[in-house]
């Protein structure tokens, strides 16, 4: 029988999908995650009650997680993905023959076996001998690891309350700096410019603490709330508007939203969020 499903948001408003079936629930030691069956989305991933993906859409917030960064990236030979467990934008990033290796780091190990049982569909490069996945805690690798560094980092992790909080702070985004090549770029996922332009503006500005040049960038992702998302650019000196156009025109052939125009209109900030941003960019604080 059909039933529908809201995430409730600050409980204000609720966005819901009819499903016909759950076909998972269950709490691991971080949070409650369920996977429902719907005829909109397909099957859809929940972490404690927040939409995460859906097999119908996922493609939005993958490619544009991924692509505006991996096609402008002056090198992407070594990527960092910190959350991301359903696997999808590992699997974008590993479209790339230049990139050598993908360290996955994800709090959550059950929430990468519920995708690989569930939503294989989303997750398809699991076996890609490129990819190392490490259960752990970002906060903790960001702050503490001894490694190479980075050409990119990717941050796919939920919304700021609970145990993601930690994913929202400048001494986190400080780890994550460390952890970059001068010439790197890291990108993250940075809430609804609709209903959280605060959570943006606030993200932003934490950022540009740290790195020289943050640039917001927008585009859909029908199954969040507002339906409208958007992510941020930060780097020391890459622009991010300097396409590698043989990139672009690989990804342009194989992606079902992203090609080099959308990459340009991402990042023109609306006229309501203008006094927010200098020319595209964060304003550096002051
Ligand atoms: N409001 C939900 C934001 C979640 C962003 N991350 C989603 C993970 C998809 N790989």
């Amino acid at each position: 029988m059909a039933d529908w499903y809201d995430e409730n948001f600050h409980d204000k408003s609720r966005f819901g999908v009819k499903y016909t079936s759950v076909l998972f629930q269950g709490r691991s030691e971080f949070q409650e995650i369920t996977v429902l069956e719907t005829e909109t989305f397909g099957r859809v991933l929940v972490l404690d009650k927040v939409f995460m993906t859906s097999e119908f859409d996922e493609h939005f917030y993958h490619e544009m997680i991924t692509h505006p960064v991996l096609t402008t990236a002056p090198s992407i030979e070594r990527v960092l993905v910190i959350g991301g467990g359903d696997g999808g934008t590992v699997r974008e990033v590993l479209t790339y023959p230049e990139v050598q290796s993908v360290t996955m780091v994800e709090i959550d190990r059950q929430v990468v076996e519920v995708s690989k049982r569930y939503l294989s569909t989303i997750g398809t490069a699991w076996d890609d001998p490129r990819l190392q996945v490490i259960f752990a805690d970002g906060i903790d690798y960001a702050k503490k690891a001894e490694v190479e560094p980075y050409d990119v980092i990717l941050l796919d992790g939920c919304d700021p309350v609970g145990p993601a909080v930690g994913l929202f702070t400048e001494s986190f985004y400080r780890g994550c700096a460390r952890l970059l090549k001068e010439r790197g770029v890291f990108g993250l996922q940075s809430e609804s410019a609709v209903f959280q332009r605060d959570i943006l503006a606030q993200i932003g500005q934490t950022l540009a603490a740290i790195f020289p040049k943050v640039y917001p960038y927008f585009g859909p992702v029908p199954i969040y709330a507002s339906g409208s998302w958007s992510w941020l650019y930060a780097t020391r000196e890459v622009d991010p508007l300097a396409v590698n156009g043989e990139r672009a025109a690989r990804q342009e052939k194989r992606c079902k939203y992203y090609n080099a125009d959308i990459h340009r209109a991402a990042f023109v900030v609306p006229n309501a969020l203008r006094k927010l941003f200098d020319n595209g960019r964060v304003k550096s604080p002051a």
